[in-house]
């Protein structure tokens, strides 16, 4: 029990930066909901829910006989030695420590069943969520430079100016932001948006914008709607590619992408396993070649790991924000990140003055690359803009480069990218012996070395 407590303690310790980064903000309201928000993730994490490895699920009537269990009736995940399903303790009285124990003593539940976690929170990596000024767009018009660029400091820093000369990005291309869902109806990113329209769907015209087929999926409302009522998810989409060009707010990395908008995070940021497992399932069946993930835990899970070889194995590119803890990935782990899997690049948050961020997390061998993260400009619902903080932001730039060399070289696999990337930053001294290639995100220069390729 006391490790149950300590774990949940660290869930909360990890919103604490929030805290003290957010300092230079008055102490009030801000504060008020930081609280909140730290004891409802508190109460979040409990849970009755079970993510359960079998080789059959016939493995799983036992167990039902045993207990008061609901066994979902579709696998979560298929893997070549056994099937992922959720199983619910509907008596809200069971323990991870309780289902072991009963499949360690018996020898053929011990055989069919493979692996047994608990269906865990994630949540949003964000530093700082205090209101800034916001600047309403301008009316949108043909080819007029974005009026607020000139904030953008960190796409001056990966210069992407200059790769702009070279591409500005491709309808091709499909993006999954996998976050807390996008204001698919904001200026700056409707154009940009992914629209499924090989599966035409009828009845849900509300005035959305989206009308007979759909931006991506609500994971958290299971409804075909993704709509942002956290605000992470459209400024995390606002940084892959607000469009670039249209005389409206700024630019993302690209200025011509698809946003596919899968909604696993709540309104108050966090999410289950079980959910990001069906978002990043959506994302591949669906044709998104790069998933950008803003979110991160402490808590390991095989279930996720399993989802994101398989997304591997599809030849997807998993971008992962790193963490705001400013501790060492190597040895604290911070999941999805730290996953040793060949399609994952983490990135970790760079400032205006090029060092690494002091909230950012870090690692030699887990962290593979640095980016502007600190005192962003970007997207929020109702066509806003909001500066906000954290490898939360660092993470889309990345995913908006590898969009960029995606619509330049099409035939990249996630593998080269990643490589290409990594070997095309800026190296600086402050990086060196923390991030795996030592270096700041230049997107002109990946560009630049995908030339030959
Ligand atoms: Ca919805
Ligand atoms: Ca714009």
């Amino acid at each position: 029990m006391f490790f149950l407590v300590g774990r949940h303690l660290r869930n909360v310790f990890r919103l604490l930066p929030l805290f003290v980064f957010g300092s230079q903000v008055s102490f009030s309201a801000a504060q008020a909901s930081l609280h909140t928000k730290a004891y409802m993730s508190l109460s979040d994490s409990r849970t009755n829910e079970f993510l359960v490895k079998v080789k059959s699920k016939s493995a799983l009537v036992d167990l039902q006989r045993e207990f008061d269990l609901e066994v979902a009736p579709k696998p979560l995940l298929k893997t070549e030695e056994g099937e992922w399903y959720k199983v619910s303790d509907l008596n809200f009285s069971l323990s991870l420590g309780d289902l072991q124990a009963h499949v360690f003593s018996d020898a053929s539940l011990n055989e069919n069943i493979l692996h047994i976690e608990e269906n865990h929170r994630w949540y949003v990596l964000n530093q700082t969520d205090d209101p800034k000024p916001e600047f309403p767009p301008r009316l949108p018009s043909r080819k007029r430079p974005d009026p607020m660029l000139g904030r953008a400091y960190g796409l001056d820093k990966i210069q992407a100016s200059k790769a702009w000369l070279t591409t500005t990005g491709s309808t091709n291309v499909v993006i999954a932001d996998i976050d807390t869902g996008i204001d698919y109806n904001h200026r700056d990113l409707i154009n940009n948006i992914w629209r499924n329209t090989s599966k035409p769907r009828q009845g849900h015209e509300d005035g959305s914008g989206i009308t007979g087929d759909i931006a991506g999926w609500d994971f958290v409302n299971n409804d075909p709607l993704p709509w942002d009522d956290n605000g992470h998810g459209s400024h995390t989409s606002g940084i892959i590619a607000a469009t670039g060009n249209n005389g409206v707010g700024l630019s993302g990395v690209a200025q011509r992408a698809q946003i596919m908008a899968l909604k696993f995070l709540n309104a108050e940021g966090s999410g289950s396993t079980e959910d990001a497992i069906r978002s990043i399932n959506y994302a591949v069946q669906n044709g998104a070649v790069i998933l950008s993930n803003s979110w991160g835990g402490d808590e390991y899970s095989k279930a996720l790991e399993e989802t994101i070889a398989e997304a591997a194995r599809q030849n997807v590119l998993f971008v992962a924000a790193a963490g705001n803890d400013g501790t060492n990935n190597d040895t604290l782990p911070m999941y999805p990140a730290a996953y040793n899997l060949p399609n994952i690049i983490a990135v970790a948050a760079s400032d205006k003055d090029d060092l690494l961020t002091e909230y950012s997390n870090f690692g030699v061998n887990t962290v593979h690359i640095a980016a502007p993260g600190d005192a962003i400009w970007s997207t929020v619902p109702d066509s806003k803009y909001e500066v906000n903080s954290g490898t939360s932001m660092a993470c889309p730039y990345v995913a908006g480069a590898a969009a960029l060399l995606k619509a330049y070289k099409p035939n990249l696999t996630a593998v080269q990218m990643k490589q290409i990337l990594m070997q095309s930053v800026d190296k600086l001294p402050d990086y060196a012996d923390k991030i795996a290639s030592g270096g700041r995100l230049n997107v002109a220069r990946a560009l630049e070395l995908a030339a030959g390729l």
